[in-house]
């Protein structure tokens, strides 16, 4: 069957069974616009700017686990797209960004908003396509899906000249994709499963730490059975929160520069780490060269790029988390880890690292804990950047699985309102929560628009303290005070919310919060509430930049004397 270019694109989208596009238009993606009205299937969302049309792809997928696909024009609406494709990227997030370029005779004459986008996006992609015919649009949208899901995922761009999309051409779409070169290892090898086995089977002090791949790959059974059997403490990445739940008794939260020091303690004094699914990111392992000093590594990943990057490595198994652990499970004998647990147990209660302090003064860390406690911790959450970030991160409980949404690699402000939007899209049944800092909410504020035309239920609560929190802290601590540009201020939040038609609370003492977050979830539609929280709050523990594990700081011990025991403490039964 003969079809334009813009048709084929449609077509293809369909048969991979997209269901939203998040984009804006223009010019040289015209006509694949003008065409969109003849597939209804295809719902396209307009955000207003295109950075939000990647990060909204991009929560979509992490929600969803499909593959989010944005578009949007030449020029400067590609380029915009950038921050969030590399966002993608750092992160092994599935998205097909698909942006319209200017027609085939004028590429590479400066023509009017034409950039070399393939060139820009080359080492921010998995892959890109810049389309010379139309002929070849369902071959490329095939491989581009396909790339984009399989393997260690990663964002897809597809680059298309506003002439290819008016072209015609015989439209068949293929059955499957033909990529030689590319195929990714997903069942690990046995002999060195075999090893690896045998490596739990002989540890004393055994921790795993869990990443994204065990989410990205669903491995959630499986990682439970292997930690309930072995008897295995389970740590997580920023990025491996809620692929394991938080209340089980052989959960201890989050490693790394902001981690629970308990769970920094334990794979400092392990003396096998079982690495799943992560990449030993610079702020998960902290002085690289005092990683894990007593510990044989295993190193699971289907990226074999990944594997003694950053770390030695004992063990390395490249395949598929899930198909890694159905072998792995075989071989792993039941036993208990009486005095190592205890061991943990015992750090947990001398190193409260979950514990809020009684304050007058709000606390973010206290609006947290009060979305978690209405919420009952079934809400999907979206962070921002910062101390926002880190104090979602530590005083949410994550016992569903993958509930928690954030930009670990990039680290990048203002993702949390669009990939927020996104995620909600997505999974339109599940309550989401923007948990923002008032510097990145301002950096994607426009999305407030998307929510109220679009309809899209997302609350917000913007954890307020005027200031651009997480470098002030670095100042006061690194940089004694000096709190050069940090200081941030901002419109009226809850006339913003209203001025776009978003009904909006101001909070400011104790008492008001839970009254406040009740009356955001009976709200059927987007609420905003703004938690003017303490100033000055730090994110504890943390491990100065340098340090190792080991040396993390606790909150000063005057914050610590106060302490309440309001902590939900998962205590191990053993
Ligand atoms: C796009 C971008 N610019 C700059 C930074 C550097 N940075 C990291 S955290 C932070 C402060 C964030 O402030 P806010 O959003 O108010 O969150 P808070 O730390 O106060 O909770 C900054 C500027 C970044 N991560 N991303
Ligand atoms: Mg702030």
């Amino acid at each position: 069957m003969k079809m334009t270019g813009a048709q084929m694109i449609c077509e293809s989208l369909v048969r991979e069974g997209v269901e939203v596009i998040f984009g804006i238009l223009g010019g040289a993606i015209l006509p694949l616009y003008d065409t969109l009205p003849q597939y209804p299937q295809l719902r396209h969302i307009l955000v207003r700017h295109e950075q939000g049309a990647a990060h909204a792809a991009d929560g979509y997928a992490r929600a969803t686990g499909k593959v989010g696909v944005c578009f949007a024009t030449s020029g400067p609406g590609a380029t915009n797209l950038v921050t969030g494709i590399a966002n993608a990227c750092l992160d092994s997030v599935p998205i097909v960004a698909i942006t319209g370029q200017v027609a085939r005779p004028f590429i590479g004459k400066d023509a009017f908003q034409e950039v070399d986008i393939t060139g820009i996006t080359l080492p921010i992609t998995k892959h890109n396509y810049l389309v010379l015919d139309a002929a070849s649009i369902p071959k490329i949208v095939k491989e581009a899906f396909y790339l984009a899901r399989s393997g260690r995922p990663g964002p897809v761009l597809i680059d298309l000249p506003r002439d290819v999309q008016i072209e015609q051409a015989e439209f068949h779409y293929p059955s499957k994709v033909d990529l030689s070169r590319y195929k990714p290892t997903l069942q690990g090898h046995p002999v060195q499963i075999k090893k690896a086995a045998e490596l739990i089977n002989e540890a004393q002090r055994p921790v795993i730490i869990a990443g994204r791949g065990v989410t990205i790959s669903g491995a959630y059974a499986e990682l439970k059975e292997l930690v309930e059997k072995a008897q295995v403490p389970v740590v997580t990445t920023l990025l491996g929160i809620s692929c394991f739940p938080e209340s089980h008794v052989l959960s201890y939260g989050m490693i790394g520069m902001h981690g629970m020091a308990y769970a920094n303690l334990a794979v400092d004094a392990a003396d096998l780490i079982i690495a799943i699914g992560m990449r030993f990111d610079d702020r998960a392992t902290a002085k690289v060269s005092a990683f894990a000093p007593h510990a044989h590594i295993i190193h699971i990943d289907i990226d074999p790029a990944e594997i003694g990057k950053n770390v030695r490595v004992d063990i390395p198994i490249v395949g598929d988390v899930k198909a890694v652990f159905q072998e792995l499970n075989k071989l792993i004998v039941s036993a208990k880890h009486i005095d190592w647990i205890r061991q943990l147990d015992g750090w947990r209660k001398e190193h409260p690292s979950t514990v809020i302090r009684d304050s007058e003064g709000l606390l973010p860390q206290y609006v947290v804990r009060q979305i978690y406690e209405v919420t009952k911790g079934e809400a999907i959450i979206v962070t921002g950047v910062g101390q926002n970030q880190m104090w979602a991160a530590q005083h949410y409980w994550y016992d569903k699985p993958n509930s928690f949404i954030s930009s670990g690699g990039l680290g990048t402000m203002g993702f949390g309102l669009p990939a927020a939007i996104g995620a909600k899209v997505g999974c339109p049944e599940s309550t989401v929560w923007c948990i923002d800092g008032d510097g990145g909410f301002q950096m994607t504020i426009q999305e407030l628009a998307t929510i109220v035309q679009e309809k899209v239920a997302v609350k917000i609560a913007i954890l307020h303290n005027g200031y651009l929190g997480m470098v002030r802290q670095w100042q006061e601590l690194f940089y004694e005070k000096r709190y050069v540009a940090t200081p941030l201020s901002g419109p009226d939040y809850v006339k913003v919310a209203e001025a776009y038609g978003i009904p909006a609370l101001r909070v400011k003492h104790n008492e008001e919060v839970v009254p406040a977050i009740e009356k955001a979830m009976a709200e059927p539609g987007p609420f905003l509430i703004d938690f003017v929280v303490e100033p000055e709050e730090n994110v504890y523990p943390m491990v100065p930049p340098g340090a190792a594990l080991a040396e993390v700081l606790e909150a000063p011990r005057k914050e610590k004397e106060a302490l309440s025991d309001s902590a939900k403490l998962p205590v191990s039964n053993i």
